[in-house]
């Protein structure tokens, strides 16, 4: 049985099943999605059903799986009436940001264009799997899993439920913003090559902490990362964005 990590699918469903084939992943194995499955890319929808309909996946909320979570109520109403929708882009600052700068737009068109029952079963989903960091202990090695660090938080006095879930999706932190010295972090949301070039389409490691960033920026034309926690074996599928940023 093998344990994976990837994060910040971000929509790219065609690059993210082209990694479950290059790893064989079965139904032995574990997969730890850590956030931000949706916005941006091109089949945000039907990549977050796929995931649901496998019982070995697991979701990790980022900052962008809070905001489906926040809005899949507003975006139902929104498929009996449009007003309820217009309303909140003239009202809710949230939404507006969600919707014109961070790529809702595209999600809550697709999440519309479901059967009520469907988008009950995506709520659900999403209700029910909340969850913003996990830890796991594989071959005695301590894994911390989050989607963007511990924000402010960064200390290793820091006692993991008492952190406001913001500080665990919305920070961005620097190389190695670990404060564990026995645990290892995997964490998303910023893509690699922000860290530097050297970093481009790469999975990045702390320099001197134990720290995995394995936003490889698959949305943003560069890789989609997944790694190994039981050998940290890393596997990299190459992007079929457009490169920008
Ligand atoms: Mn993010």
């Amino acid at each position: 049985m093998s344990v994976y990590a990837i994060s910040d699918l971000h929509g790219c469903r065609e690059e993210f099943h082209a990694m479950l084939e290059k790893i064989a992943f079965s139904e032995y194995d574990e997969m730890y999605i850590i956030g931000d499955v949706c916005d941006r890319g091109k089949e945000s929808i039907a990549l977050l059903q796929d995931i649901m309909s496998y019982p070995n996946m697991h979701l990790i909320f980022g900052n962008h799986d809070v905001w489906l979570a926040k809005y899949t109520d507003l975006l139902i109403k929104g498929k009996k009436s449009s007003l309820a929708l217009f309303a909140a882009l003239h009202t809710n600052m949230d939404f507006i940001t969600w919707m014109h700068y961070n790529g809702g737009v595209s999600t809550a068109d697709q999440f519309m264009d479901l059967s009520f029952p469907e988008c009950y079963d995506i709520k659900v989903y999403l209700d029910s799997s909340r969850t913003f960091y996990k830890t796991l202990e594989i071959m005695g090695r301590k894994f911390l899993l989050v989607h963007s660090g511990l924000g402010s938080y960064c200390h290793s006095s820091v006692s993991l439920p008492e952190i406001p879930e913001y500080e665990l999706v919305w920070p961005h932190i620097g190389l190695d913003d670990n404060p564990f010295d026995d645990v290892t972090m995997i964490v998303g949301h910023m893509p690699t090559f922000m860290y530097g070039d050297e970093y481009d389409g790469r999975i990045a490691h702390g320099k001197r902490k134990s720290i995995l960033h394995i936003d490889c920026g698959c949305v943003f034309g560069r890789a989609l990362g997944c790694v190994r926690l039981n050998d940290m074996e890393e596997f990299y599928v190459s992007s079929s964005y457009p490169r920008v940023g």
